[in-house]
C-alpha cells in the first residue's frame, strides 16, 4: 500500500476529486486506539447506535423533501455524555455513497479523527465502530468528512454535548443547530455547483433551527437559559442577535471561557459553537432570533435575516447562577511569541473553476510535521479578500493576535475567522496522540477546492 505522503504529493496534480488513502498502519493504530479508550473511575462505556440513510424530512411544514439524516431525523440524536465516559458509536452507512464520521472538535486518537486520511470509508451497508474517551466538557458536533459539499447539506449532522463536573447552573438547557438549506420550487434539495457556489460557499434561503425552518421557541418568563449553539452550514457567517437583547457568552468551541461576557451579538463562523445564558425576560414579549448582515465578500449578498422566534410565556422560578469565573485558562504563549509557522490561505487561477483555493500556494497542501509536547505558534494568513474560518482537527487553539491585536478573552478554540488580508496568530500544544491530522477552511467548497493541510504529529 502506497503512504498517504505520496497521495497527498500526487493529489494536487490530478484534476478530477481529490482521493486520499488512509496510511498503511492505520489499521494497527485504529486497533490500538480502540483498545485503549478505557473510562474514567466511576464512569462508563456509552453504546451509541448510529445510521446514515435517505429520509423523508420536513425542513418547512407541509413540504417533504428527500434527505440525509443520523438515525431518521435532522440534526441526528444529541449526543450527550460526560468527561471521562467513553463513547463506543457503531455506525452504519445506509447511504448510497461511502461516507465516514467526522467528531469535530473532540481530541480523540487520530484514527478515530473519522476522516479519509485515518481510515477507509464506510461503504454502503457497512458499519464501523468509534470508541473513544472524552477529554473534556463542551458543545462539540458530529458530521461526515466524506462529499462534505452534498452529505452535510442533505441533513447529516448533529451535536454531541460533554458535561464537566462544575458546569453552571441554568433552568433550561436547549442545544440549537443552526444551518440552512436550499430549496428548489418543488421543495428538494436544489442541486450543487456552480461558479457562484464554488466561490461563495453553498448558502440556502431556507434557515433552519434543529432541522426546522424558523420555528417559535418557547422561553419562560423570568428564566435564563443555557443556549449551546453550532453553525452547522456550509457557507453561512452567522452574527447571532436576540432581538438586539444584551446576552452572556460562557464558552465557545473548547468549552467555558474564564469569565461571562456580556454582548448583544456574537459572530459564528462555520463549524462555530458558543455556549449562552439568555434572558430573563418579561412575559408576553417577542423576540427575533436573528443572522445580522454580514458581508463576507460574498458575489451573493445577505440581508439580516430570521431563524427563529423566541415566544416568552408566562413566569417560572429561576434557580439560575452563573458565577463570576468559570474557569482558567493559562495561557500558552504571550501575544508577541515569534511564529514557527506560516499558513497562507490563498486562491490561484484555476482554468476549470477561475479559481481553487489553497493552503501555501497548493491545493491540499501536505505540511511539515509536529512533534509532541513542542509549543505550535502559527500565522495564519489570509491573502484573499473573504473570510476564511480555520479549522485544526483533534487539537484547541488559543488566538494570541489578530493583526496583532490581543483578542478581548482568552478561549479554546477549534475554528477561528481569519478576516480578509488579516493575520491569526494562534498557539497550540500538540499532546502525543501521534498521526495524520488536517486543518482546513470551514467553508465546505473551499475545503473541497483544496483550501487545507495535512500534517503528521509524531512522538
Ligand atoms: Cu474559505
Amino acid at each position: 500500500m502506497e503512504t498517504h505522503h505520496h497521495h497527498a504529493h500526487t493529489a494536487h496534480h490530478h484534476h478530477g476529486p481529490v482521493v486520499h488513502e488512509p496510511a498503511a498502519d492505520a489499521d494497527a493504530a485504529y486497533r490500538r486506539a480502540f483498545e485503549d479508550a478505557r473510562p474514567d473511575p466511576g464512569r462508563r462505556v456509552i453504546p451509541v447506535e448510529l445510521e446514515a440513510r435517505e429520509i423523508d424530512w420536513q425542513f418547512v411544514p407541509g413540504t417533504t423533501t428527500r434527505a440525509w439524516g443520523y438515525n431518521g431525523q435532522v440534526p441526528g440524536p444529541t449526543i450527550e455524555a460526560h468527561v471521562g465516559d467513553v463513547l463506543e458509536i457503531r455506525f452504519t452507512n445506509r447511504l448510497p455513497q461511502p461516507t465516514n464520521t467526522h467528531w469535530h472538535g473532540l481530541r480523540v486518537p487520530a484514527a478515530m479523527d473519522g476522516t479519509e486520511m485515518v481510515q477507509r470509508s464506510v461503504a454502503p451497508g457497512e458499519t464501523f465502530v468509534y470508541r473513544f474517551r472524552l477529554p473534556d466538557a463542551g458543545t462539540f458536533w458530529y458530521h461526515p468528512h466524506s462529499n462534505e459539499t452534498v452529505q452535510l447539506e442533505m441533513g447529516l449532522y448533529g451535536a454531541l454535548i460533554v458535561r464537566g463536573d462544575d458546569e453552571p447552573q441554568l433552568d433550561v438547557e436547549r442545544v440549537l443547530v443552526l444551518d440552512d438549506v436550499r430549496l428548489d420550487p418543488s421543495g428538494q434539495v436544489a442541486s450543487f455547483g456552480g461558479i457562484v457556489e464554488h466561490h461563495d460557499g453553498r448558502e440556502g434561503d431556507t434557515r433552519l433551527v434543529n432541522g426546522k425552518a424558523e420555528p417559535v421557541l418557547t422561553v419562560a418568563a423570568g428564566q435564563i437559559e443555557r443556549w449551546r449553539v453550532i453553525n452547522a452550514s456550509s457557507a453561512r457567517y452567522i452574527r447571532l442577535s436576540i432581538g438586539g437583547t444584551p446576552f452572556k457568552i460562557l464558552g465557545t468551541d473548547g468549552g467555558l471561557i474564564e469569565a461571562p461576557v456580556t454582548v448583544t451579538e456574537v459572530l459564528l463562523a462555520t463549524a462555530d459553537r458558543v455556549d449562552l445564558a439568555v434572558g430573563p425576560f418579561g412575559e408576553g414579549q417577542e423576540i427575533a432570533v436573528e443572522a445580522l448582515q454580514y458581508l463576507r465578500r460574498t458575489i451573493r449578498k445577505r440581508k439580516t435575516e430570521r431563524f427563529a422566534t423566541v415566544r416568552v410565556g408566562a413566569a417560572q422560578p429561576s434557580r439560575a447562577r452563573i458565577p463570576e469565573r468559570l474557569r482558567t485558562i493559562a495561557p500558552l504563549a504571550s501575544p508577541s511569541t515569534p511564529p514557527n509557522r506560516t499558513v497562507e490561505l490563498g486562491v490561484k487561477l484555476s482554468l476549470r473553476r477561475m479559481v481553487d483555493f489553497v493552503v501555501n500556494r497548493e491545493r491540499h497542501h501536505q505540511d511539515k510535521p509536529v512533534k509532541a509536547g513542542e509549543l505550535q505558534v502559527w500565522d495564519v494568513v489570509n491573502k484573499t479578500l473573504m473570510d476564511h474560518p480555520f479549522h485544526l482537527h483533534g487539537f484547541f487553539f488559543q488566538v494570541l493576535s489578530v493583526n496583532g491585536e490581543p483578542p478581548p478573552w482568552r478561549s479554546w478554540e477549534d475554528v477561528v475567522n481569519v478576516p480578509p488580508r488579516a493575520t491569526v496568530r494562534i498557539a497550540w500544544l500538540p499532546d502525543n496522540r501521534p498521526g495524520s491530522w488536517m486543518y482546513h477552511c470551514h467553508i465546505l467548497e473551499h475545503h473541497a477546492s483544496g483550501m487545507m493541510g495535512h500534517f503528521d504529529v509524531v512522538s
